[in-house]
């Protein structure tokens, strides 16, 4: 029997009592379409005659890729239509994205990073389109305000992701656990790979940017330092590290085998609380993560509890398997209670 295609499995578990409204299933499904669009324009690599730098910068003051501009502009332009968001959010552009007059605003705010990891476009490494869903407060008809898309995490009502890789992925949750649909090219369709995935509650496998150790807080450099010491340390256990320097093939990874992932504070720009977004890398992924049965904290609190202050606000990450993420918390109590 064939795998259920994404639309179809969506509506299918409606009628089994998931309660989704059929304009929630439809933008989920319109983003997957875009996503596959995504998909077959970086496939092309060098032959694309995008890749390289677009010879701008973001809101965040990071160098824009041609990419990150073309797959920004192919979320809007496609969701824009659907008359089911009322306005979204992206990682490119500094302000909320209105809709157009004269089309149908929608009850939900749709966030996203268009081109999760684009540094690694130039040299094929895996990258992605993370997203999350939430109400509008004013509900369907109006213009949302920036304050409208300032939800905590908790107030999700649909969070995924895309990672294009050797095989184009989606992950997703609405709330009733993790699923993963995989791009069956030969049909053009996400088609259900993995119901009910669930990330190992303990793992020997960390993920950091080690060159900025000198830069992390000091429960984050003791947590690793312990680790680096194996058998013989404190934590008891060889790990092993990886990093992809792609947010969306970490997280893939974890939720396949387990791990930790770690973007902690750092003092390289103290005004900043790290590097990864809250509202559109963050949020979407830590309730992914926890709707997998892992953790994910900023160290001090749970990241889908942060106050949302600001579209493009930072907030350190550590997220994954649940009694590595707690070891990595009490590290940070420990440091609390010392000082
Ligand atoms: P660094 C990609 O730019 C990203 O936002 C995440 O996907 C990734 O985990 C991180 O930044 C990589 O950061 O400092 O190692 O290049």
């Amino acid at each position: 029997m064939q795998n259920p295609k994404l639309k179809q499995y969506l509506m299918c578990r409606n009628r089994e009592g998931d309660g989704l409204s059929y304009d929630l299933i439809s933008l989920i499904h319109e983003v997957s379409i875009t996503c596959k669009e995504i998909a077959s324009t970086i496939s092309l690599g060098p032959l694309s005659g995008v890749l390289g730098v677009a010879g701008s910068e973001n809101v965040q003051g990071e160098t824009q890729k041609e990419l990150d501009i073309i797959t920004n502009d192919m979320m809007y332009d496609h969701l824009k239509f659907t008359g089911l968001t009322a306005g979204m959010g992206s990682e490119e552009i500094d302000d909320p994205l209105m809709i157009p007059e004269g089309i149908q605003r929608g009850e939900y705010l749709l966030m996203f990073d268009p081109l999760d990891g684009s540094s690694n476009i130039d040299v094929n490494i895996s990258v992605g389109t993370i997203f999350s869903i939430v109400k509008a407060p004013k509900g369907s008809g109006e213009d949302p305000s920036l304050e409208d898309f300032l939800q905590k995490g908790t107030e999700q009502v649909a969070a995924g992701f895309v990672v294009y890789g050797p095989s184009t992925v989606l992950v997703l949750t609405t709330g009733k656990g993790v699923n993963t649909f995989t791009l069956d090219h030969r049909i053009g369709e996400f088609v259900l790979t993995e119901q009910g995935v669930t990330v190992p509650e303990e793992t020997k496998e960390f993920s950091i940017n080690l060159s900025n150790q000198r830069f992390w807080e000091k429960p984050v450099q003791d947590y690793i330092a312990d680790c680096l010491q194996g058998e013989e340390g404190p934590l008891g256990q060889r790990y092993n590290m990886r990093w992809v320097a792609s947010m969306v093939a970490e997280v893939y990874r974890i939720l396949t085998r387990g791990g930790i992932f770690m973007y902690p504070f750092d003092t390289r720009e103290p005004g900043k609380a790290g590097k990864l977004r809250l509202m559109y890398e963050a949020n979407p992924m830590s309730f992914i993560m926890e709707q997998a049965g892992g953790m994910s904290s900023t160290g001090r609190e749970r990241i889908m509890e942060v106050d949302a202050t600001g579209l493009h606000q930072r907030v350190p990450v550590i997220m994954g398997s649940k009694n590595e993420v707690q070891k990595v918390v009490d590290y940070h109590k420990k440091a609390e209670k010392a000082a």
